[in-house]
Formats: C-alpha cells, sequence, structure tokens
C-alpha cells in the first residue's frame, strides 16, 4: 500500500493512496461497515506497531457518491473507525495537495457523517467547516474510581464527547501519563454506568479543559482518543463539541475565533456560523505538513503483517 504521512498540529493522518480495499459503491455507512466486517486486517497493518503507532489515524481515499466531492474518507484508529476527524480532514486536504489533487479553495469531502469542505488557505494551512455539532447534555455526574463526582457536559462535533471544564492535572506534557489514565477512569466509568450520546452513541472521547498557557489563546485541552492515546492536536471534532458547548452557554457569539491549544501547545482557531435551521456548523484552521510518501510491505513469512494486536 502506498501511503502519505503529514502531521497537523503534532498529530498524525495516514493516507492510503493506493491499494488499499475496494468497498464498493454503497453510502459511507455501508462502506465503514464493510471495511470494518472484511477488511480490519488493512486497519491493524496500517495503524499498529511494527508499521504505525497508536497515535496515528488513519484515512481510506474511496470515489464519493456526490458529485460535488472530490473524495470519500473513511478515518480509522488503533482500536477500530471514526466518524469524522478533524485534524484527519486537514491531512487529508493537505495531502491531496501535495499530490496535486487539489488547488487553493474550497473542495468537499464526504464521510459517514456527512459532507465536510476543506478551504486550502496555503500548501498547509485549511479550515474544516465541520458537520452541525451540538450539546446533547450539561453537566452529566458521573462516578469515577480514584476521582469521586466528575462532571462534564455531551456534546456531538462528528465524535462523542465528554468535556469537563476541569482538569485533574495541569495540562502539559509532563502529566500525560497522569492525564492518559484520569481521561481512561473517566472514559470506563461512562461505559460502565451506561452514559451514552445520543441513539445511545458511545462516548470514546474524553476531554479535559484549563486555562491557556498563551497570552492569545483561549484555552487549553487534553483529548483521549478512543484507543486509549492522547491526540496532539486540539482535535478538530473535539474543538468543535467545545463550540457547540460555547455557543450553547450563550458565552461565544457566531463568526468569533476560540484559539484552542492542545497539550503540546499547537493551536486551532475555531469558530462557528448558525445555518439556516439554528445549527451550529463549526470552522477549525490548523497547519498540516507532510511527513513521508511511503510503501508499506507484508512479506508473506513476516508473523506481524497485520500488525501486533
Ligand atoms: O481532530 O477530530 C479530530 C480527531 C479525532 C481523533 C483524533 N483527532
Amino acid at each position: 500500500m502506498r501511503v502519505i504521512d503529514s502531521h497537523t498540529e503534532g498529530e498524525p493522518t495516514r493516507v492510503i493512496i493506493e491499494g488499499g480495499p475496494d468497498l464498493g459503491a454503497g453510502s459511507m455507512q455501508e462502506r465503514i461497515a464493510r471495511f470494518a466486517r472484511e477488511f480490519d486486517h488493512v486497519r491493524r497493518t496500517t495503524i499498529l506497531e511494527p508499521r504505525g503507532a497508536d497515535a496515528i489515524v488513519g484515512a481510506l481515499l474511496c470515489e464519493p457518491t456526490r458529485d460535488d466531492c472530490v473524495a470519500g474518507v473513511l478515518f480509522f484508529n488503533n482500536t477500530g473507525y471514526l466518524g469524522m476527524c478533524g485534524h484527519g480532514s486537514i491531512g487529508v486536504a493537505v495531502t491531496l495537495a501535495y499530490l496535486g489533487k487539489i488547488g487553493s479553495g474550497v473542495s468537499k469531502l464526504e464521510t459517514p457523517v456527512g459532507v465536510v469542505s476543506v478551504n486550502l488557505v496555503d500548501e498547509n494551512t485549511v479550515t474544516v467547516e465541520n458537520v452541525p455539532s451540538y450539546r446533547y447534555r450539561k453537566d452529566v455526574a458521573v462516578q469515577v474510581p480514584d476521582m469521586g463526582t466528575v462532571t462534564g457536559d455531551i456534546a456531538w462535533g462528528g465524535n462523542w464527547f465528554y468535556l469537563c471544564k476541569e482538569s485533574p492535572f495541569p495540562i502539559n506534557l509532563d502529566n500525560e501519563r497522569a492525564l492518559t489514565d484520569a481521561a481512561l477512569k473517566v472514559q470506563h466509568a461512562l461505559w460502565k454506568q451506561g452514559i451514552t450520546g445520543r441513539d445511545n452513541g458511545e462516548i470514546d472521547h474524553i476531554e479535559f479543559f484549563a486555562n491557556a498557557q498563551a497570552a492569545d489563546a483561549d484555552s487549553r485541552n487534553f483529548v483521549l482518543c478512543p484507543g486509549g492515546a492522547y491526540d496532539r492536536s486540539p482535535c478538530g471534532t473535539g474543538t468543535s463539541a467545545k463550540l457547540a458547548c460555547l455557543a450553547d452557554d450563550g458565552v461565544l457569539a457566531p463568526e468569533t475565533d476560540w484559539v484552542q491549544e492542545s497539550v503540546i501547545g499547537s493551536r486551532f482557531v475555531a469558530r462557528y456560523a448558525l445555518n439556516a435551521n439554528g445549527e451550529i456548523i463549526p470552522s477549525i484552521t490548523g497547519r498540516a505538513f507532510i511527513c513521508a510518501d511511503a510503501t508499506l510491505i507484508q512479506q508473506k513469512d513476516d508473523p506481524f503483517r497485520n500488525g501486533i494486536a
């Protein structure tokens, strides 16, 4: 398989551009279900060691079903599949530009949770206009072993998030292990106590927030992804979920910048518009850089050709 690796504000994306599975011509939801059912070994080969790493989000490009989209995109990670991925969409846009498949300006991508647009501002800078995002429940308490009662909001930004206004530890890389362990405990407690998003959607991303470190940023976050890795970027879908909460609380007006710092100090500039139905449409701007243009090889006798599961 030929892959292009990039990172978006530190968070890696690996786009399969040749040799990936043919998932047929169904809807994006049907194709991602087929990917999971019949080709999960491709996900594992692409993301897991010895060829990958836990933090990588993979993207498989396919033919879109809609004429107004340049590509269909299916995102996956070390544990399964994602409906949408903000940093990944920025990585896909920069990859398509690197391959000469898109130029500056707006292009649309079809994902399993809807159409997102990517505006290539320059070869590295992209603004993603995400799917409608909303807060589902505010101030939901969960009992967490060793942490007591934790309170957070449940919001959708293309994935389901539980957003805690307070962080159990200062958000910096020295505390990465402690933050990861705490977020894993919250994630498991939500699962155990049957707390879900709308339609029983599994809440698989956890966010802790704290004050920003840079004077010109609004907030700093730590984001736990479904497979236990933390997001090196401020998380595009997570920042969309945050915007939905801020909008619902009436503390961020439409078309106002919100600068979200990540645990490594990288940043997204985010804002939202209201569509005709009064829904929040987040826009996330960040930068991605190409790191590798590579071929993944599987030799037939390699016992780990499908990854170390
Ligand atoms: O940027 O939306 C995002 C994302 C989700 C998981 C990792 N990054």
